[in-house]
């Protein structure tokens, strides 16, 4: 049996935490689906279609193999999404204590609703403080963002600073 996993988060944009996950994980299961989901707690910067283009990118810039699919998904509950592709797990990245206590009431949730296991990956401590927000941050207020992001996510953020 194919062991399937997803690998959800808003990517907004993916940066060099959310990659250090997704290689790790490419490496724990048959299949992997990297999940644009649209979290309406937090308004958006980039566009869906381009967070999945870049996570695109980035994952083969970064020379991450597997058999990987990028999607997006915004027509309800996570699960339902796993469901539909045979997933029967989520992975999540934990970057603190701030992390598990927001993570832990969805896995819980989602393990009722589903039957779907969270697993949890540390990233190399060298990622563990970078977020999306941040790098949304020193982007908009005209920093370098190199050091949090894959290259394509840099060069995409540089151009719609000067364009
Ligand atoms: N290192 C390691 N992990 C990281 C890093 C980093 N530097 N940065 C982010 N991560 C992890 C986050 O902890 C998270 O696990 C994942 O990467 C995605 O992060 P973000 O910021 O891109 O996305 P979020 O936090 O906005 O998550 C959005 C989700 C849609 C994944 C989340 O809200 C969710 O699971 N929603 C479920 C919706 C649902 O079905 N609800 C009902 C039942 S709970």
């Amino acid at each position: 049996m194919q062991r399937i996993a997803v690998v959800p988060g808003s990517f907004d944009p993916v940066t060099r935490g959310h990659l250090d996950v997704i290689g790790r994980a490419a490496g724990l299961y048959d299949q992997l689906h990297v999940v644009v989901v649209h979290n309406p707690d937090k308004s958006a910067l980039l566009p869906i279609a381009q967070r999945v283009s870049l996570i695109e990118q980035s994952i083969e810039e970064a020379g991450i193999v597997g058999d990987i699919v990028v999607a997006s998904w915004s027509m309800g509950l996570l699960v339902d999404y796993c469901t539909d592709v045979g997933a029967s797990v989520l992975v999540k990245g934990i970057r603190s204590q701030v992390d598990v206590a927001y993570e832990t009431p969805m896995a819980i949730v989602n393990r009722h609703l589903a039957g779907v296991e969270t697993v949890f990956l540390l990233p190399d401590p060298a990622n563990a403080h970078v977020s999306s927000s941040l790098v949304r941050q020193v982007s908009a207020l005209g920093g370098d963002v190199s050091p949090y992001v894959p290259e394509p996510v840099a060069q995409y953020l540089q151009g719609a600073m000067t364009s």
